[in-house]
């Protein structure tokens, strides 16, 4: 039978084995969200980096530069991790080059997996069906917040496990726990993940229309997957089945 399983932060991704696995990276606030958006809006490519010198370095190739610390835009760079400043219609077509202070790690710990997807509440139902005609293991890879759990994430991969209509067996207790978590929430997420770290810090910032948005189901009928260096939409071409 098929297995799923949650890393719930990349410091514990060495206990899974990737081959073989798809991957589903998730930074609910914001990364994955963010992605989604700009894939959905016509964005050509997104190149996750590491480190902002090299986000810096692309810019000056001709990317736009998206980069995020602490949940602040660095400055001297075209956007933050707002979802809303992947919307810009003149970014149809162009390459971003990201950072951000979990994602881009996480998507990085993740390269080595059969297939490496973006998810997030936005395009979750486009998700769930391709990643349940999926004939290998999945892992769902969530960011949390510098190398700790966090609430939204683990609520999402817990909808993943929750919505899923075959049988999979589970590779540890997570499933379970993160499914019941979201069985418990899922008639009011934004009160569910109230008083939680990250939200308690982007609510500092004044983001809580980009929380909101986050916590949209649906808006998004694509998935982001990562080739090579980029981040495309998946074809037809690219699915495992
Ligand atoms: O950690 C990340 O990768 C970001 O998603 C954090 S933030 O929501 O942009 O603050």
């Amino acid at each position: 039978m098929k297995k799923i399983d949650i890393c719930l932060t990349p410091e514990l991704i060495h206990q899974h084995d990737l081959t073989g696995t798809v991957v589903v990276v998730i930074d609910i606030l914001r990364a994955s969200s963010s992605i989604t958006t700009g894939i959905a809006h016509g964005v050509k490519a997104i190149r996750p980096v590491e480190s902002l010198g090299e986000c810096r370095e692309l810019k000056l190739k001709g990317h736009i530069g998206a980069a995020e610390r602490g949940g602040k835009k660095v400055g001297g760079f075209d956007i933050g991790n707002s979802p809303f400043s992947y919307m810009n219609p003149e970014f149809e077509g162009k390459k971003i080059a990201m950072t951000t202070t979990n994602g881009t790690e996480t998507l990085r710990k993740s390269k080595g997996a059969l297939q490496v997807l973006i998810g997030s509440f936005l395009n979750y139902s486009a998700l769930l069906t391709y990643v349940e005609r999926l004939p290998c293991d999945i892992l769902l890879h969530c960011a949390g917040w510098k190398g700790k759990v966090n609430m939204e994430d683990t609520l999402f991969a817990g909808a993943i496990v929750f919505g899923l209509k075959q049988m999979f067996e589970y590779n540890s207790d997570v499933p379970l726990m993160a499914a019941n978590l979201y069985k418990q929430a899922r008639n009011n997420l934004k009160s569910a993940i109230e008083g939680s770290s990250h939200v308690s810090r982007l609510l500092n910032l004044g983001l809580e229309k980009d929380i909101d948005f986050c916590l949209k189901f649906d808006e998004y009928k694509i998935i982001p997957v990562l080739k090579g260096d980029y981040i495309t939409k998946l074809k037809l071409s690219d699915m495992l089945f």
